[in-house]
């Protein structure tokens, strides 16, 4: 047992979600051991030995090393058992899973989640409490003042993480390995337990509870419907193939690039148009019914139809919001509420509304759901950003979604197209853009915010303007500007500066914030947000129909002088 002398690391600052930076900056001597140690004094060293705390991750560079580190330091601040899947591999709704199975104090989730990976990728590093979520910004602040000062960090280097090294080689896992590394290890005269647990088993049982296996069971098997999942060879592989081919019976070409891989096969593991777009090309063929894809770490997902039909992530949850009673699980709970992040199309609204379900609205990042969920008033959730999830656990939760989605396929007997034209019908459509300038210099970014704020800090200078885009005769006049700020309706802790937002008279919103889950420079993301009741205006291409708020956004941000940037890098 050793108490090592450090100095504090600039920057440790926990964005969005968790501390994301260069995997070259965590291998830095003492710089994941300063955050780890950070961790564990931020929550307080009382007794832990009674305690448990998950560890996984979803397999990219840098995490075996970050993990060796973890289990030593965990048992040196005396935690009596860490329980860690197979290989190091927890998908991000995995780990949630366990650390509520498990009555755990908590988890630490080793993820980059969407950022690419690889030696010169980027690494990062979530802690989650016994709820199973995110740590709320209490915890994230308390855990960046304690790298702020740190002085000593503690770590165990007796503890040999031996069962791990067996098949550690992620590129050897296979569905079928065996299992003959599982299983616990104790140390230090029985004061510390290492317990290795298979990757998938306690998910699929949640899951199974969740939805009707059977019913899918005869949906997918013999590949009557066709489905095509792209695992973007991240964590979800194993999860994948597990529960569509092994447990539905999905034919097993219905899951590719289901392998997990330390730099994602070079690729950028983000389920959306622009980096699954092989995907996308093989739905256009025809060939598939289905076609899903998820990010990195498993909490994202992206949905599409015959002929690669793209269902918008905001919409995705306003339809599982409408179909919720095919879901089991919603059958037996009640649907107690739902929400949304501000940034996220009002088309959930809609259905909340119509439906007479409560509906919350929190700044982005998964963990400002925690709170009403655990207060028993939220059961059904998104974001954007392809994120969707229940209060079955506290995270959003990509496998989880494709189910949801399968479910309603099976029970509605429609396409996706339809379903979702169905929808609108009888909803109306929320058109939605975002536009991401991802690796903008960060000067620029921050005057075109500040410029931002400086506006809708003096609202009156504005509200009453009318606006008009370039060549649309459609004008909309501004009802009301601001920089979004939270007040938790349960802890009452408040949150400020969670984007800029302008709000027309006809419900029209743009929204301007900066990422929190980049590495390099700045990503400046716009959201806009229409709704569109005449059904014959609801069939337009989003692009088309959002043009003259595109053009109002990129006008009162003058975002091309602060940029430079004429394109965004990805629209969605
Ligand atoms: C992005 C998304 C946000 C999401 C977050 C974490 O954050 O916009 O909706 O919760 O990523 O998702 P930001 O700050 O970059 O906009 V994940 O799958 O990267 O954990
Ligand atoms: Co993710």
């Amino acid at each position: 047992m050793a108490t090592v002398a450090t100095e504090p690391f600039e920057g440790q600052k926990p964005g969005t979600s968790g501390l994301r930076k260069k995997a070259k900056e965590f291998r830095r001597p003492g710089y994941t051991e300063n955050f780890v140690q950070s961790i564990f004094d931020a929550i307080g060293t009382a007794d832990l030995t009674q305690s448990t705390l998950v560890v996984g991750g979803d397999g990219r560079y840098y995490m075996r090393d970050a993990l060796r580190i973890i289990v030593q330091m965990a048992a040196a601040n005396k935690v009596g058992r860490v329980v860690v899947g197979k290989n190091g591999i927890l998908s991000t709704p995995a780990v949630s899973t366990l650390i509520r199975k498990r009555k755990s104090l908590g988890g630490i989730i080793l993820t980059a989640s969407h950022n690419p990976g690889g030696p010169d990728g980027d690494f990062g590093i979530k802690y989650n409490t016994g709820n199973g979520g995110p740590a709320p910004e209490g915890i994230t602040k308390a855990i960046f003042e304690k790298t702020k000062s740190i002085k000593e960090y503690r770590i165990c280097k007796e503890v040999q993480v031996r069962l791990l090294q067996k098949d550690w080689i992620m590129t050897l896992y296979t569905v079928k390995a065996e299992f003959d590394c599982i299983g616990e290890q104790t140390f230090l005269g029985g004061q510390f337990v290492l317990e290795i647990v298979d990757s998938i088993t306690d998910y699929a049982a949640l899951m199974k509870e969740i939805f009707d296996f059977d019913l899918l069971r005869t949906f997918l098997s013999g590949g009557k419907f066709r489905i095509l999942v792209d695992a973007m060879n991240g964590v979800m592989g194993p999860y994948a193939s597990r529960i569509f081919c092994e447990e539905l019976g999905a034919p097993a070409e219905s899951v590719i690039r289901n392998v997990p891989l330390e730099d994602f096969g070079g690729g950028h593991p983000d389920p959306n148009l622009t980096y699954a777009a092989d995907l996308v090309a093989v739905l256009k063929k025809g060939e598939h019914d289905f076609g899903a894809a998820f990010d990195g770490d498993g909490d994202r997902n992206m949905i599409l139809g015959r002929g690669g039909f793209f269902v918008n992530p905001s919409d995705s949850l306003a339809v599982i919001a409408a179909h919720n009673q095919s879901i089991p699980y919603f059958k037996q709970t009640g649907m107690k509420g739902m929400a949304r992040s501000m940034p996220t199309s009002g088309a959930i609204d809609r259905v909340a509304k119509e439906d007479h379900f409560s509906l919350y609205e929190v700044p982005t990042g998964w963990k400002f759901f925690g709170n009403l969920m655990d207060a028993g008033k939220l059961s059904l959730c998104g974001e954007e950003s392809f994120g969707t999830g229940s209060d079955h656990v506290r995270e959003k939760d990509g496998l989880w979604a494709v189910l949801a989605w399968l479910t309603i396929l099976a029970t509605s007997k429609q396409s996706v197209e339809q379903v979702v034209n169905s929808h609108w019908t009888k909803y109306g459509r929320n058109f939605f853009t975002r536009y991401d300038y991802e690796g903008v210099e960060s000067v620029g970014a921050n005057e075109m915010m500040e410029k931002l704020r400086t506006i809708v800090a003096n609202p009156a200078d504005v509200i009453g303007k009318e606006f008009a885009g370039k060549d649309d005769n459609r004008r909309y006049t501004l009802s009301a500007c601001d920089d979004f700020r939270y007040e938790d309706p349960i802890d009452k802790s408040i949150t400020e500066k969670q984007g800029v937002r302008f709000i027309f008279s006809d419900g029209s919103r743009i929204v301007f914030r900066l990422s929190g889950t980049g590495t390099g420079g700045a990503t400046i993301r716009l959201y806009i947000d229409s709704f569109e009741s005449d059904p014959t205006r609801q069939m337009e291409d989003a692009q088309v129909a959002l043009r003259p708020l595109i053009d109002i956004a990129l006008e009162i941000s003058q975002l091309q002088k602060h940029t430079g940037r004429t394109e965004p890098t990805v629209i969605t």
